[in-house]
């Protein structure tokens, strides 16, 4: 069913008629020159909170004319019906304004269902813990590259730094040339503060790594439900079921996320991840058509053996890590 739908609600065409003569019924999708503007905070089950651009809360779901167009946290909308926040009060979504970025994921390489988590995000934090769950890198090299697909600049949060150092994971991300911040329960850094002012950043990482709990460190009356990590597997208990978008006091929204299990890559153009490199790329002149920078022919092998500076086989090494990331079997993120 890809096909807009023929019918209107009765209620979309009497939408504030024409002071003369009603809104003549027409298969034309209606003007809705009255609909308001929105943003979309949390989703549950087909009801959107969203937020009206006086910052009122309002409950709303889905007009029949959008069709099947998703609506996820961050999009921008307008609405009609009634729109005044009051509690019982259901206004309806008629239009979906387009949008600045989409994160989407597969749930897997080979499921072709791609998944929109979020619009017009500006920053993907991918929120990795020390131990407890341990740390697979897979997930966050997958994140890495997702964001930097969908233009959306990455940051990496290692949390539980209390339990365990974060030596290994710095260590390992540094030559990535992202944002790294290390925090643990009692406190969050004021430069992690200050890059997630004015911007809108959503939080991803595997269930029980904390993502909940930075986010009621953040913002006091979040109230956001925390979960514990079983002793046993070592896996979170997917305690957070919805996505849900909150304010900063220093401007800007931090969107918390149900844990996931795996980071599915298969809209990506590998091709694309060289741009995150404007250092590497610029030595790539030389590299064969359509080359994967990660093979024999390619001219970062050739000026890794002219130069086999530390500086520049981290960096190629991470490169090469985030593309195999997007073909690698998904074992490791399995379960
Ligand atoms: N020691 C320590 N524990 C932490 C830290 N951050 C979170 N935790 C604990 O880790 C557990 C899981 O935290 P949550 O915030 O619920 O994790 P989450 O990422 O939101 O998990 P899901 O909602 O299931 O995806 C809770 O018991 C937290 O108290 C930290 O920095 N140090
Ligand atoms: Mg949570
Ligand atoms: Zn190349």
């Amino acid at each position: 069913m890809t096909r807009q739908h023929r019918h209107l609600d009765e209620d979309d065409v009497r939408v504030r008629p024409g002071r003369h003569k009603a809104r003549p019924r027409s298969k034309e999708r209606p003007a809705h020159s009255d609909a308001a503007g929105a943003t979309v905070m949390a989703v549950d089950r087909g009801r959107f909170t969203l937020e009206r651009e006086d910052g009122v809360d309002l409950y709303a779901v889905k007009a029949r004319e959008l069709g099947r167009k998703g609506i996820v946290v961050g999009d921008r909308v307008e609405v009609v019906g009634d729109i005044s926040g009051d509690i019982d009060t259901q206004a309806r979504i008629v239009r979906r304004r387009e949008r600045t970025s989409t994160l989407r994921r597969t749930a897997d390489d080979t499921d072709p269902v791609e998944r929109v988590i979020v619009a017009n995000a500006t920053q993907l934090a991918v929120v990795t813990a020390t131990t407890d769950p341990e740390p697979r890198t897979g997930l966050i090299d997958r994140a890495v590259v997702a964001a930097l697909d969908a233009g959306i600049a990455p940051l990496l949060v290692i949390t539980k730094t209390d339990l365990k150092p974060a030596d290994d994971l710095l260590a390992l991300y540094g030559p990535l040339d992202v944002p790294v911040f290390t925090v643990d329960r009692r406190q969050v850094p004021a430069s992690l503060r200050a890059s997630l002012a004015g911007e809108s950043t959503v939080l991803l990482g595997h269930s029980g790594v904390g993502k909940s709990t930075l986010v009621n460190s953040l913002i006091p009356d979040a109230d956001r439900l925390t979960g514990h990590v079983n002793d046993v597997t070592g896996r979170g208990r997917h305690t957070s079921t919805s996505v849900v978008a909150m304010h900063l006091t220093e401007g800007g929204i931090v969107i918390d996320t149900p844990g996931i299990r795996s980071f599915g890559l298969a809209h990506v153009d590998v091709q694309r991840v060289i741009h995150a490199f404007p250092d590497l790329e610029a030595l790539t002149d030389s590299c064969p058509r359509a080359c994967s920078h990660d093979e024999a022919e390619c001219a970062l092998t050739a000026a890794l053996a002219d130069a086999p500076t530390a500086a520049l086989t981290a960096r190629v090494a991470s490169l090469r890590r985030l593309i195999r990331s997007r073909v690698e079997s998904l074992d490791e993120d399995a379960g």
